[in-house]
């Protein structure tokens, strides 16, 4: 059973609340996923290797920067072309979708928001078209949830900084040619810098061994004594809420691009419930497997209708953090929950490369952790309705 067979679940017509503008920008994604990535998804994770190959592609097909406006490269586009973007990214495998979420929204959103025009003109079309490839450093191998901690520090030089420190866990490490780097400064001072490739004393050696996005590079980022040119720090952002209002961008669009892979693994279960006899009839038939299949497809609307909602108040400016959370945080469960039940639903089967489910369960572990875990983004909603922080 091919994955180009896919037919997309909607069983409350939310495809009526898209503009025909949406639904083109969806198809021509869908059509690219089909041809381009589902045929060599598989061996690629095998390979523990990123298809390098397509990110020129994915330029072209609009997935860098869709929301940046066309003056910088982007694609101009709304937060709700963006989402379904995303979703189709995942739906063929969230490695393609993570490298798309750290290019526009962990990369060129900072560039654009905080940086100088310099800096946007400098970058972002190259980004937009994939030319350029960008990471973004945060966490660190002492401070992942709690990045306020971080220890990576700069001291201003007069015509440079100087930066030390180290990042851990960062999608794109060994393969970008720029780097959004948070660190702190003399007075402790959290600030954005770009740090290219190829700056003496920085290094990025790949984190291998991942049963999760075996597809996706990670890596470390090491900055030894690394000479930053001054011109390379945002000069409109200070404080944690920088790096933060990265991730509410990039949260929104896993909260959309998971619905990719609960859907993926769905549509699978569903069509080999119905072609898998077991005591004489399709296991389709049986109480137990409706039940699963069931419940999945309600998730799956409950999530749709959400990742749409929130997408709808982004356009208006109103989503807020916590509302992003807890899309996130439901959307990332929902697909990881509907991933094990669909590998249950096809037996032995479900284990097997011949399926997608087994890798999006895998992948869709190192979703529930990183941009933020299930439970932090579980304490900013209990923070949000109590005002109570439980963090700390
Ligand atoms: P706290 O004191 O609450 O806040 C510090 C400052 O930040 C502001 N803030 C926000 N601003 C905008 N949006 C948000 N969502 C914000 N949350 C907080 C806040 O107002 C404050 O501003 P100011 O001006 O008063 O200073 O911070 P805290 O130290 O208590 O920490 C809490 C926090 C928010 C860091 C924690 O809740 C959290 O989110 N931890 C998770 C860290 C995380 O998500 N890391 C992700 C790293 S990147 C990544 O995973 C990329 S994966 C890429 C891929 O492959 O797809
Ligand atoms: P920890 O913070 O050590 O958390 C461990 C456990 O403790 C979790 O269950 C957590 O929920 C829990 N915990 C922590 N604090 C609390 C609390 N206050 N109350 C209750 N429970 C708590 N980071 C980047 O900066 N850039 C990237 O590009 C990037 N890409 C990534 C790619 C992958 C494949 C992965 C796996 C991670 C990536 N990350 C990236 C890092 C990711 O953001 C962190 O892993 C994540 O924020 C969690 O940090 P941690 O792993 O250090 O876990």
């Amino acid at each position: 059973m091919a994955t180009s067979q896919y037919n997309h679940p909607d069983y409350f017509c939310v495809d009526d609340l898209l503009s025909d503008e949406h639904k083109l920008i969806r198809s021509s994604v869908r059509e690219w996923v089909n041809r381009r990535v589902i045929p060599i998804i598989d061996e690629a994770c095998h390979k523990h290797e990123f298809p390098s190959h397509l990110v020129k592609e994915l330029g072209e097909i609009g997935a860098f920067g869709p929301y940046i406006p066309k003056k910088y490269g982007g694609g101009g586009l709304d937060h709700i072309s963006y989402g379904l973007i995303m979703q189709e990214l995942e739906r063929g495998d969230s490695a393609l979708r993570s490298a798309a979420s750290v290019q526009s929204s962990l990369v060129m959103y900072p560039i654009y928001k905080f940086g100088t025009e310099e800096q946007k003109l400098k970058y972002l079309p190259a980004l937009a078209r994939g030319e350029m490839i960008g990471a973004f450093g945060l966490t660190e191998p002492d401070y992942g949830s709690d990045p306020g901690g971080m220890k990576t520090k700069f001291e201003d030089k007069g015509d440079h900084y100087l930066l030390n420190g180290a990042k851990m866990w960062i999608t794109n490490a060994t393969n970008a040619d720029i780097v959004i780097v948070w660190a702190k400064d003399e007075n402790g001072l959290i600030r954005g810098l770009i740090v290219e490739k190829g700056m003496h004393g920085f290094t990025a050696p790949e984190t291998l061994n991942k049963w999760s996005l075996r597809a996706s590079i990670t890596g470390e980022l090491v900055f030894d004594n690394v000479k930053v040119p001054e011109e390379n720090i945002f000069p409109n952002i200070t404080g944690l809420k920088g790096p933060i209002m990265c991730l509410n961008s990039a949260r929104y669009g896993i909260a959309w691009g998971v619905i990719g892979a609960a859907c993926d693994c769905y549509d699978t279960a569903l069509r080999y419930s119905l072609e898998r006899k077991q005591f004489n009839k399709p296991i389709a038939g049986f109480q137990l497997t409706q039940k699963k299949l069931a419940e999945m497809i309600t998730e799956i609307t409950k999530a749709q209708l959400l990742a749409w909602r929130l997408g709808t108040l982004r356009y208006d400016d109103k989503a807020t953090p916590a509302q992003i959370s807890m899309a996130k945080r439901n959307n990332v469960e929902i697909a990881l929950k509907i991933a094990r039940d669909s590998r249950q639903i096809l037996g032995a089967m479900g284990i097997t490369g011949d399926f997608p489910i087994m890798r999006h369960m895998m992948n869709l572990e190192s979703v529930i952790t990183y941009e933020g875990t299930h439970d932090i983004h579980l304490l900013i909603t209990g923070h949000d309705i109590t005002g109570e922080n439980a963090f700390k």
